[in-house]
């Protein structure tokens, strides 16, 4: 079990920060809040953002990595996203790329059903489980300090990498990507592909 600190990052700086060097990262948000706040952090052909897939955004990261390994990944589920999913940490520390980042914002609330308590506020460690399932670096980010100190897992260090990142509960405004997921597909595809998006 963690020890417990008191949490006081906010998610919409956490995510921002994060995203001020994506450079040309691929960047997959998960379902409901983590989605909105790469929103609000600003729109981005290279953000697959969703509508849906709960479960699924550490996969959907793990299928790209693999596609492109000369491409960062970097998945942003939620914790109850990631807890949904948990079996995909195993995989992906089977499957071991170098290049994937699963960055968890972990705000220990289902946020987005009525803030419903998960595991996670109950002392489940998803750093220690990614570690026993063969992630090659983890961290726990509780302070802008520890954030900072993190940086270089985000886009440099050697993968696969898992960061849980505790955040507040505490509101924040509503801010939408395009709704349409075959549109939002199209363009992520179009952005990384190019040309080749389409044969
Ligand atoms: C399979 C499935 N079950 C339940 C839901 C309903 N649902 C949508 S978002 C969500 C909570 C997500 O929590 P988390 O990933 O921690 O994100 P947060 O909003 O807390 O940042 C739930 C339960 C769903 N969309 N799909
Ligand atoms: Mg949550």
């Amino acid at each position: 079990m963690a020890t417990k600190s008191k949490i006081v990052l906010e998610r919409r700086k956490v995510v921002a920060r994060i995203l001020k060097d994506r450079g040309t990262a691929l960047v997959v948000p998960g379902l409901g809040a983590p989605t909105w706040d790469t929103a609000a952090a600003g729109d981005h052909p290279l953000t697959f953002q969703m509508w849906g897939a709960m479960g699924g955004t550490a996969m959907i990261a793990l299928g790209l990595a693999l596609a492109q390994p000369k491409r960062r990944v970097l998945a942003l589920p939620g914790d109850g996203d990631m807890l949904m999913g948990l079996g995909s940490l195993a995989t992906i520390g089977t499957q071991g790329p170098s290049n994937l980042v699963v960055a968890v914002i972990d705000n220990e609330r289902y946020g987005e059903t009525g803030m419903q308590e998960t595991h996670t506020a109950l002392g489940v460690d998803l750093e220690g489980i990614a570690r026993a399932a063969g992630f090659r670096q983890t961290a726990t980010v509780y302070t802008e300090k520890d954030l900072e100190a993190a940086m270089p897992l985000f886009y440099e260090v050697k993968g696969p990498v898992f960061v849980n990142i505790k955040v507040t509960t505490n509101p924040v405004p509503n801010v939408l990507p395009p709704r349409d997921g075959a549109w939002l597909k199209h363009r992520f595809r179009q952005a990384l592909l190019g040309d080749k998006a389409f044969e």
